[in-house]
């Protein structure tokens, strides 16, 4: 049975034909509004305009989720790993039942087409919990017997407690989900704090787990700005670790936190990545997937190749083609069937991204394609949509192509050789991910040994697999996400039992 949403609905005392949506906080097992009464306002950035808001929740709110999930935490932690994967898939059934609402609250809340939130960030959600379900089973399971020594042991492995989950507005839900599934499935419980840009479907999701069933306490969501929720969440005592998904300059802070106060953290941060076209590429993948990888939810996903290399002897083909590909790309309304590029998160967001364009051109490049803001007719006249832009003619070291831009923008640049195309891919603060493409087997595992990235893609893109590590090296982040690494995370240093075996 599909859950019936409580939100947006209005908030009281108001009067309006058209009223604002309202977010709740989630709080042991209740809808909260913030202690302080205060609100924030969620703009859709399709139409510019505001549609809901949410708690301006402080401190006191945070103390107050994190006492009821410390409260949670005695029987939670005592539930066997199946018991506690059974809700995980209770709450996996609801989020694929309640697709259509969610993908729906995802559009309007991040900009991306609605297309893209049915078909990825919905479903993985799902994904996440049923994979965390399972994969803890065997994770707390891990036992050995070694007969020519006649012992056996077994591995017994604890949570941690208390745990803060602080996500982005990238990939709001998928990303949310991706760091509470794993640490409620190793038995911790959870206070979530999704990014104030996009707060609805973590808003939807505490219905969720009410309507599922999930002991109150166990998972706690709490909405508002990062400089007061997830400041004092991360500073709050009784929280041992911190999973954070965002920018790296917040990042720095949240490290620097947790270093200060001995809690244990996992950063994803940002990326800067290369795609790589060897001229024995297959041609037509490596063309479709470069478009694909540069331009997915308007370039806003940490793992997009945002840096696109080409060898020489392609590279002018490469360029004809990939502009007239780009070029084609439908932008406009997230709603719409066609829509293949949708709106940037936010105005504040939107205006960094022009910036970078407009500096591109100070540092000398050529704007190939897009380059500036558009303004669909009708409804997202007002909305925040950027051209999806490919400049060339910029140097590896220039800002352009030195730093995060996290937008519908590529960098186009040719190579002649190997050592060469490495050693530019490598030019960067950042080692996130990065995608080969070549014919050659040798050279794709050669070139990917070389690569400083945490996750090297050969003639693929974002083809995951969730038991691979995630995470990034250098300045993309610290620790890794997926399969044992997340459950390692969230559990304590593991005990071993032995005893002799007959
Ligand atoms: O992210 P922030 P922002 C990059 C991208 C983007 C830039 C800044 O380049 O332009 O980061 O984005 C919470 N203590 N990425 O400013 O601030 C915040 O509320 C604890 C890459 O929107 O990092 C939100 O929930 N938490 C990225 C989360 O941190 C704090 C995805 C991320 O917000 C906090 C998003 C604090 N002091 C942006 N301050 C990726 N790696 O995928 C903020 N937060």
């Amino acid at each position: 049975m599909a859950v019936k949403f409580v939100q947006p609905r209005a908030p009281q005392g108001t009067a309006s034909t058209k009223p604002l949506g309202e977010f709740c906080n989630f709080i042991g097992g209740e809808l909260r509004a913030s202690k302080s009464g205060e609100h924030l306002d969620t703009v859709d950035p399709a139409t510019g305009k505001t549609y809901a808001r949410i708690p301006d929740s402080g401190a006191p709110d945070v103390a107050e989720a994190v006492a009821a999930a410390k409260k949670a935490f005695g029987s939670w932690s005592e539930c066997s790993p199946r018991d506690r994967g059974s809700y995980l898939l209770k709450i996996a059934a609801l989020i694929e039942e309640n697709l259509e609402a969610l993908a729906l609250a995802e559009s309007q809340d991040n900009g991306k087409p609605l297309s893209l939130a049915r078909q990825v960030d919905i479903p993985r959600a799902a994904e996440n919990f049923r994979f965390f379900a399972q994969h803890a089973l065997s994770f707390f399971e891990e036992g050995y017997i070694d007969s020519a020594k006649g012992v056996a042991s077994r591995i017994e492995r604890e949570p941690l407690g208390v745990v803060a989950c602080i996500s982005p507005w990238n990939l709001p839900l998928y990303l949310f989900t991706w760091k509470i599934a794993p640490a409620l499935a190793a038995g911790n419980t959870v206070v979530g704090k999704p990014s104030e840009v996009t707060p609805a479907t973590a808003a939807l999701l505490g219905e969720l787990c009410i309507e599922a069933g999930l002991p109150p306490g166990v998972l706690n969501i709490i909405q508002g700005l990062g400089s007061t929720v997830g400041a004092a969440l991360c500073e709050h005592a009784d929280v041992s670790a911190i999973s954070f998904t965002g920018g790296t300059a917040t990042g720095s802070r949240v490290r620097a936190t947790a270093e200060r106060l001995g809690k244990r953290a996992t950063l994803e941060l940002g990326g800067k990545n290369p795609s790589i076209l060897f001229e024995d590429a297959d041609y037509d993948i490596a063309l479709t997937t470069a478009v694909r990888s540069a331009f997915s939810n308007q370039g806003q996903i940490c793992l997009c190749g945002s840096r696109l290399f080409v060898q020489r002897s392609i590279y002018e083909r490469f360029k004809t083609d990939f502009i007239a590909r780009v070029s084609k790309l439908v932008v406009g309304d997230p709603l719409e069937a066609a829509t293949q590029q949708g709106a940037l998160v936010s105005e504040t967001h939107l205006q960094k991204v022009l910036s970078y364009i407009e500096l591109s051109k100070a540092e000398g490049g050529n704007i190939l394609c897009g380059g500036a803001r558009l303004s669909p007719s009708g409804r997202c006249e007002d909305g925040f949509f950027v051209a999806p832009t490919v400049i060339e003619g910029l140097s590896t070291s220039c800002r352009t192509s030195q730093e995060e831009i996290f937008g519908p923008v590529v960098t186009l640049q040719p190579f002649d050789s190997e050592e060469e195309v490495i050693a530019a891919a490598n030019a960067t603060q950042y080692g996130l991910a990065a995608n080969i493409w070549t014919r050659d087997v040798e050279k794709a595992h050669r070139v990917a040994h070389a690569l400083e990235s945490g996750i090297v893609w050969i003639n693929c893109w974002m083809l995951r697999d969730l038991r691979t590590p995630f995470g990034g090296v250098k300045n993309s982040g610290v620790g890794r996400e997926g399969g044992d690494e997340a459950l390692r995370f969230f559990t304590k240093a593991p005990k071993t039992i032995s005893w002799p075996q007959a």
